[in-house]
């Protein structure tokens, strides 16, 4: 059977795993690392989560008929990018988490001081698996320049570590939705569209393409992040494992604390609906799974 083909469920369950391998060879065996580093890095790498941003890596590609092979070094990428960013932000210094993915965190496991180098060396690691969409896979020299410069903004101080410190400043008197809303672009959206984006260069979109692209990542980030607040308002996250104190969710300033429940359920509707027409009004050859992944994640229940 090909891809095309397969039900949904079964494609996600054949694409997380084609991540999941690669992944799991990101640091081949016989590289010099101390291996408690590696230790803690494949902690957090190999710990679950539901490679979101991979899967729209290889589905971008898919949609205007790219290699996803050549897509996949990328796609990793930006998992790794991801999980460092979840490393750092579970520290005392941020969040001060106990559990993520309903298993201890990289610090209450190997400590501050290596989770803290496990995240970067991650972040490091990820330029170097970009790189091998051009040295394995013959992607031309160009396209991963422009890949490994939108990996660099739309992570770096103008992308989420920007989101991240916005948050993170804004954390006592935030008062308006749209300081919400700068911090949802760029601690959330900007990672989901650089995937987008990547899988895009891959297959050698044009600039109307990636165009496309970013608005509906654009729109399926911010569904994707208010989904999360409607799920941190809901209670989801003892799904996870992690404990969760009543009174901090009534405290937590999200969408539904500026405009409610039943409306942030209603924009995610319209956000993903409004991303699901960009899409099919760019005329892509092959935008299915890209159109189901944005209806699994305005579904999704953690
Ligand atoms: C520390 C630089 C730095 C950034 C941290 C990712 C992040 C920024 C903070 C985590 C807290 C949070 C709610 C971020 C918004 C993005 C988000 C919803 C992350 C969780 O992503 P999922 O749901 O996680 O894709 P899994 O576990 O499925 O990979």
């Amino acid at each position: 059977m090909n891809n095309e083909e397969l039900t949904f469920e079964s494609y996600m369950a054949a694409e997380t795993a084609k991540v999941e391998a690669a992944l799991a060879r990101i640091l081949p065996a016989g590289w010099d690392v101390p291996e408690e580093l590696r230790a803690a890095m494949g902690y957090s790498l190999m710990a679950g989560g539901k490679r979101l941003r991979p899967l729209l890596v290889l589905a971008a590609a898919e949609a205007l008929r790219g290699s996803k092979e050549a897509a996949l070094p990328v796609a990793c990428a930006i998992e790794m990018v991801h999980t460092y960013s979840l490393i750092h932000d579970d520290l005392p210094a941020m969040d001060n988490d106990d559990y993520r993915r309903g298993k201890l965190t990289n610090h209450k496991v190997y400590g501050e001081a290596l989770a803290i180098l496990a995240g970067d060396a991650l972040l490091t690691h990820a330029f170097h698996a970009a790189a091998q969409a051009y040295r394995i896979h013959g992607v031309p020299a160009e396209q991963v320049l422009n890949i490994m410069d939108d990996l660099a903004v739309y992570a770096g101080a103008c992308g989420m570590v920007g989101g991240q410190a916005a948050d993170m400043l804004g954390e006592q008197g935030l008062t308006r939705l749209e300081d919400l809303q700068y911090i949802h672009t760029h601690k959330t959206s900007d990672l989901i569209v650089f995937s987008l984006l990547a899988g895009g260069r891959i297959a050698g979109a044009n600039e109307k393409q990636l165009q496309a692209l970013e608005s509906f990542g654009y729109a399926i980030g911010l569904a994707f992040q208010i989904q999360d607040d409607i799920l941190d308002v809901t209670g989801d996250e003892q799904k996870l494992g992690k404990p969760t104190n009543s009174d901090e969710k009534q405290q937590k300033v999200t969408y539904p604390f500026f405009i409610g429940l039943e409306a942030s359920e209603a924009r995610v509707r319209e956000l993903t609906l409004e991303g699901k027409q960009v899409l099919l009004a760019a005329d892509f050859p092959r935008p299915e799974r890209l159109l189901q992944l944005a209806d699994f994640l305005m579904r999704r229940d953690h």
